[in-house]
C-alpha cells in the first residue's frame, strides 16, 4: 500500500481519526469473526483426524483467557519471527512450539516436534505457501477482536473525542511510558489498518509502520509521544 492511501485512511472523515468503523467494516469483521470460529471447531476436528487420539497436542493452546492486547500479540509475533521476514516459516513455529510445552513442563521428543509442526502447519497455513501469516497466527492464539471497533471518533463532541483518544493511548501504551514504542507500534497499526484490511500481512504491517512513524513521529526519537499521535489523528489534548 502506498502512503497516500495510508495518508487517506489516517485522516479520513475530514482530518479525524482513526480510520472510522463504519458498518460495512464492522460487519464485515463480525462475518470474518464468525468464519473463524468456524474455522477453529473445524480445524480442532481436522487435528483429530491427523493426530492419533491420545497425542491431541492443540490441547496446549488451552488458554484460561484469550489475547486481548495486541501488542501482547505483536510481542510475541516479532519473538518468532526471527528473521523478520514478516512471516513465521515452518521452524519459526517449531520454535514457538517448544516454548510453549517447555513452559508446561511437557518433554517432546524431536520427531514429535517435526509431526506436530506439520500438522499445525496443515491446519494454519491457510493459503499453503508453506508459512504463516498475521492472521494464522492471531488464530492459534486466539487473539480477541479489535480494540479499536468499539470507537466511533468521527462522531461525538470534542470531549468525547478526546476520552476515546486518552482511552486508546492508554491501550496500546502497555509499557506506560507516555509514548508508543516497539511492538506498542505494531499493535497500533495492526489494529488500525485491520479496520480496512483484514487480512493485513507482516510486510505491509512493517510498511505501514515506517510510514506512521515518518508521519507522527515529529521529534525522530523512534517511538510516538501521547501528543504526536493526537496530532496525528487530529485531536487537541488541550481545549
Ligand atoms: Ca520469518
Ligand atoms: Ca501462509
Ligand atoms: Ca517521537
Amino acid at each position: 500500500m502506498h502512503d497516500a492511501v495510508f495518508l487517506k485512511l489516517l485522516y479520513r472523515t475530514g482530518g479525524a481519526s482513526v480510520a472510522k468503523p463504519n458498518s460495512t467494516h464492522v460487519s464485515r469483521w463480525q462475518e470474518m469473526a464468525r468464519q473463524t470460529t468456524k474455522a477453529c471447531v473445524m480445524s480442532h476436528s481436522l487435528a483429530n483426524m491427523i493426530l492419533p487420539e491420545d497425542e491431541n497436542f492443540l490441547l496446549i493452546f488451552r488458554r484460561e483467557a484469550t489475547l486481548d492486547n495486541s501488542v501482547d500479540f505483536m510481542k510475541i509475533w516479532r519473538k518468532y519471527d526471527v528473521d523478520c521476514s514478516g512471516y513465521i516459516s515452518a521452524q519459526e513455529l517449531q520454535a514457538f512450539l517448544k516454548d510453549l510445552f517447555q513452559q508446561q513442563h511437557k518433554e517432546v521428543p524431536s520427531d514429535k516436534m517435526d509431526e506436530y509442526t506439520d500438522a499445525m502447519m496443515k491446519i494454519f497455513d491457510k493459503n499453503k505457501d508453506g508459512r504463516l501469516d498475521l492472521n494464522d497466527l492471531a488464530r492459534i492464539l486466539a487473539l480477541e477482536d479489535n480494540f479499536l471497533l468499539q470507537f466511533r471518533m468521527d462522531a461525538g463532541s470534542k470531549d468525547e473525542r478526546k476520552r476515546d483518544f486518552e482511552k486508546i493511548f492508554e491501550h496500546y501504551d502497555v509499557s506506560k511510558t507516555g509514548a508508543l514504542e516497539g511492538p506498542e507500534v505494531d499493535g497500533f497499526v495492526k489494529d488500525m489498518m485491520g479496520l480496512v484490511r483484514p487480512n493485513l500481512t507482516g510486510p505491509e504491517l512493517d510498511k505501514l509502520r515506517a510510514v506512521l512513524l515518518r508521519h507522527c513521529d515529529v521529534n525522530k526519537d523512534g517511538k510516538i509521544q501521547k501528543n504526536e499521535l493526537s496530532l496525528c489523528l487530529g485531536v487537541k489534548l488541550k481545549l
